[in-house]
């Protein structure tokens, strides 16, 4: 079950971290955001310990390869504490998506409250003091990811508000304080056949000459499971809720066994890639719910298989 390689290809030695190699007992690390900082990728890994629940470790690396990871949680205060699912506040955050603005690092990542999955806000100068909002997004909200510069003059992020029956599509809202939210649009993205469940954003979005480059996933059912697919396409620079180009065929499939076999089989689903100073794309994602795995590429390349699937 392998295609030919297209514009993003698996690194050949995934997993680049597993649970086993984390510095403390987990049962699953996966999903985790991505920047450069101080010259490092840095990772904000989400890991489930083996009371399932879920909590952010960062760790660096030099090659974007090999990480160090600390063995302490993040621990900023999760605010809106009455309304988190179970009160487990500290370790109850999932699928953080970091943005940089000018010298501070912005993170979006969802929390369960007794009313469904709600969005929160962070942010850090330096990944050790951390601030949040003490407000939560109305549910049932998840996958925001902050533009990394203003359009129009307001802030902009995309979010994926899910219908009680698991079904969503990817939106874009904007904002004059990162308080205020609205200006609420769906993104005019076509369903393709392998997103027909849903679909959500994923990497934060990369500024290119013919558009916002994003990385997003899509799901669709199968008589067993919720397979996760990762596709790429841009968006208008001025107006991101319009399509430039979304090319109709999946850039990642679940296929190899540590996408396939796992604490749920057959996702691969990312929320955070970085550019590499020699113009690498690192693309990182979760496997099967369970490890981190790497798949590379650029964003010229990444580009251009966009305009050029999108031409007759
Ligand atoms: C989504 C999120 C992700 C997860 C994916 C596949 O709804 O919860 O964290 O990777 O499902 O289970």
């Amino acid at each position: 079950m392998t295609q030919q390689a297209g514009p993003l290809k698996r690194f050949e030695g995934n997993p680049i971290l597993t649970p086993e190699q984390m510095p403390f007992r987990c049962y699953t690390v996966f999903n985790a955001g991505a920047t450069m900082f101080q010259d490092k990728v840095l990772l904000m890994l989400r890991a489930e310990r083996c009371d399932l629940h879920s909590a952010f470790y960062v760790a660096t690396s030099e090659d974007g390869v090999h990480f160090s990871v600390n063995s302490q949680a993040i621990d900023y205060p999760l605010r809106d504490m009455e309304l988190v699912y179970g009160k487990a506040h500290k370790n109850n955050r999932f699928d953080p998506r970091i943005t940089r603005i000018d010298d501070t690092y912005y993170i979006y990542h969802f929390t369960w409250t007794d009313f469904g999955s709600s969005v929160a806000l962070c942010w850090t100068k330096d990944f050790e003091h951390y601030d949040s909002q003490p407000h939560l997004s109305v549910p049932s909200n998840r996958n925001v990811v902050l533009f990394p510069e203003k359009i129009g003059g307001l802030y902009a992020r995309l979010e994926r508000p899910q219908d009680i029956d698991g079904t969503g599509a990817i939106w874009v809202s904007f904002s004059p304080d990162l308080k205020f939210w609205g200006m609420s649009r769906p993104v005019a993205m076509p369903r393709h056949h392998w997103g027909r469940h849903k679909i959500g954003s994923g990497t934060v979005p990369i500024r290119t000459p013919h558009g916002w480059l994003i990385i997003y996933h899509g799901t669709s059912l199968t008589a067993s499971t919720e397979n996760y697919y990762l596709a790429a396409a841009l968006l208008d620079l001025n107006d991101p809720s319009q399509v430039v180009a979304s090319p109709e065929e999946f850039i990642l499939a679940p296929e190899k066994d540590y996408e396939c076999v796992g604490q749920v089989p057959n996702v691969v689903f990312t929320s955070g890639a970085v550019e590499m100073p020699d113009g690498t794309l690192n693309v990182y994602y979760g496997g099967a719910d369970t490890r981190v795995c790497l798949a590379t590429g650029s964003v010229s390349e990444l580009t251009e298989y966009c305009l050029s699937a999108q031409r007759p």
